[in-house]
């Protein structure tokens, strides 16, 4: 095809009657190339209507493929969120979406979901492989394909960057921890259901041992995140946890290691100390129960100056399930609390009223404004703008800073300190 077009172009300039050949060539090559581009189209994307409003449409990645909804609100002019939703194992983007209905949501709060695929050649009963130390860092396996899907998204529509956020369903979950993780620079909230903390397993009969019994000390892996994070991470990670009580495929002690696991996590990263000035012990405690369904605890936690951090519900009687979710797709559990509804609240800050499950808004809104932690050395700050000449030697000065140290803005005054000027 590019031949043809290049042929084409060189042949201007001809006499009459070459011309008027081409012309003719010319109009049977541009059918020729509408059919062709038709054919490629249809066979790359196939878009389906979506409860007669957005479009759901699948799209070939390399060997693999996903799905991304695009609510019918969206213009290309406004920036959107968007949401990444990882399936679980034996599932795909289609169930996956019928499971959390995910795609109504983002058609009324008008936000882009992307759903990648985890195909059956990259492991036989298609779980996401959070197991593997190959798909446990930043610039390989399966994290770098959801952040090149990602990329990918962002270059074709118009994505608020500040609002990037990866959920996922046990497999997925886990997933959706590791790339929280891996690229903190891109993913602004995590939301895990029945998943596991990062690094709970480093192979497959590590997993099913962390799956019943829970993985190392979530203290321990929150500071290897924590490591793996740094350099990258220029927030604190917004994070929310749902997992079933009676969930025996994922033990609900894993629920209970990944909020501890970040806990310590956005502990470091709030002023790069291991203080304990943000932890594990809930702020507040809450008794709830869905009209008609199940009974459920939230735990709340505070970022050290009052601003709601992280979440997590534990629900009554649950098995291995997305609470909430439609008895139309596979592992879900209608009679829990709307886990769609609520972790899309809570990771956007937009707190969506249904009437059935209330939500504060969260800390992952872009008008939500929290403390920003920059890492790296004076002279990686001096040169990526964050301090003039003068505040360079004066920091240094003052603190004799030769290596890494964490340097804080606060959202909206543009003016980045040293730790101990922040209150
Ligand atoms: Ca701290
Ligand atoms: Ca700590």
């Amino acid at each position: 095809m590019l031949t043809l077009v290049r042929i084409i172009t060189n042949e201007q300039g001809q006499s009459p009657e070459r011309s008027e050949f081409f012309a003719m060539r010319n109009k049977n090559f541009k059918r020729l190339s509408l059919l062709l581009a038709v054919m490629l189209f249809s066979s790359i994307f196939r878009t389906t209507t979506y409860a007669g409003q957005g479009t759901f449409t699948k799209v070939t990645y390399g060997s693999r493929y996903y799905k991304i909804y695009v609510p019918s609100t969206y213009d290309g002019e406004t920036e959107v969120p968007l949401m990444v939703m990882l399936h679980g194992g034996s599932q795909d983007p289609d169930q996956f979406a019928v499971g959390t209905r995910m795609n109504e949501i983002a058609e009324t709060e008008n936000f882009i979901v992307l759903y990648p695929d985890q195909p059956a050649t990259a492991n036989q009963n298609k779980f996401w492989n959070w197991f593997e130390p190959a798909h446990q860092h930043r610039g390989s396996g399966e994290p770098a394909i959801i952040a090149g899907m990602i990329g990918e998204i962002k270059n074709t529509y118009n994505i608020n960057d500040n609002m990037v956020y990866a959920a996922g369903l046990s497999a997925g979950g886990a997933m959706s921890v590791i790339l929280g993780v891996t690229y903190p620079d891109i993913i602004k909230g995590v939301g895990i259901v029945s998943g596991l903390e990062y690094k709970a397993a480093t192979n497959m009969t590590g997993a099913f041992m962390a799956m019943s019994m829970g993985g190392p000390d979530p203290n321990t892996q929150g500071t290897l995140a924590f490591n793996e994070m740094s350099g990258y991470a220029t927030k604190l990670m917004p994070t929310i946890v749902f997992h079933g009580n009676s969930d025996y495929v994922v033990q609900k002690i894993n629920g209970n290691q990944i909020l501890s696991q970040w806990a310590q996590v956005n502990d470091l990263l709030d002023d790069g100390r291991d203080n304990n000035s943000i932890n594990d012990t809930p702020n507040t405690t809450e008794s709830k129960t869905v009209t008609g369904g199940r009974s459920y605890t939230v735990y709340s936690y505070e970022d050290g100056k009052g601003n709601l951090l992280m979440q997590k519900y534990l629900v009554d009687g649950m098995g291995h399930a997305w609470s909430g979710g439609s008895s139309l797709g596979s592992y879900t559990d209608s009679t829990g609390p709307d886990a769609s509804r609520i972790i899309w609240g809570f990771l956007s800050g937009n707190s969506i009223d249904d009437g059935e499950t209330e939500n504060p808004g969260g800390p992952g809104g872009p008008e939500n404004p929290e403390v920003e932690v920059a890492y790296g050395t004076a002279t990686e700050h001096y040169v990526a703008g964050r301090l003039d000449t003068s505040g360079y030697l004066q920091m240094g000065a003052k603190y004799g800073y030769i290596a890494r140290f964490n340097l804080y803005r606060l959202v909206g005054t543009n003016v980045w300190t040293d730790v101990n000027p922040i209150g």
